[in-house]
């Protein structure tokens, strides 16, 4: 374990309904799952999410009649776009990949559970007011740096990357441990967003490079 008490790794909805054959499928988005196994042990904090919709949720299609997902609509917390019904509460779709190894995860959080509002990021929902609490829980634990990775790049993990900057964390996506969703040039956009925060943009094998020479944010050439 090379990493310390202030870096947190943040892994983002790496759940079945967005594996190839899933409700809302990302493409490959299972070749991450073997890539945040070999990231996870050298953290001590891990946080995993979980997408967390009841049923007749506002941002599925299916809740809004006439209109087909990858559509967008107006909710009154601003544009949606409309999904495929996905990650049901308890449903075998919104459980997490059975493969996926994070034992010493402590917290998850579960989020989009509100019916009206939709919530990519694992820290405020798209309300852009109700917070998820999970600001306050990484500031408890003395976190300063949070390494995101999971589903999908250009929607949660995005997100999740730019709230974490919002919130006065450091940040860093690591770009092998994700994929993305690309509608419309989402994925492209989400990287001049990133960029623009000061996301730090990486890969698992800097990472762990970095983690060999106990410098996890610039490893040594
Ligand atoms: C996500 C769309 C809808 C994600 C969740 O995890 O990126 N995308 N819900
Ligand atoms: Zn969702």
């Amino acid at each position: 374990m090379a990493y310390g008490a202030q870096d947190c790794l943040l892994v983002i909805d790496v759940q079945n309904d967005f594996m190839p054959g899933g409700a809302l499928a990302v493409p490959q988005g299972d070749e991450v799952v073997a890539v945040i196994n070999r990231l996870a042990p050298a953290f001590e904090h891990v946080v995993l999410t979980q997408d967390w919709h009841p049923a007749g949720h506002a941002s599925f299609a299916t809740s809004h009649a006439g209109r087909a997902p990858f559509q967008t609509t107006t909710l009154p917390y601003g544009e949606q776009v409309l999904w495929p019904d996905h990650c049901v509460q308890d449903t075998p779709g919104a459980a997490l990949h059975a493969d996926l190894r994070v034992p010493h995860a402590r917290l998850l959080i579960r989020k989009g559970h509100h019916a009206g509002v939709d919530s990519y990021s694992a820290f405020l929902e798209a309300d852009r007011t109700t917070r998820t609490g999970l600001g306050g829980y990484l500031r408890e634990q003395g976190v300063r740096r949070v390494v995101c990775v999971g589903l999908a790049t250009d929607y949660c993990v995005a997100w999740s990357a730019l709230d974490a900057r919002a919130a006065g964390f450091e940040a860093a996506v690591v770009e092998d441990a994700c994929r993305a969703i690309d509608l419309d040039g989402s994925l492209a956009r989400a990287w001049q967003e990133l960029a623009a925060a000061g996301v730090q943009r990486t890969t698992s094998a800097a990472l762990l490079a970095g983690s060999a020479n106990h410098n996890p944010w610039l490893p040594e050439s």
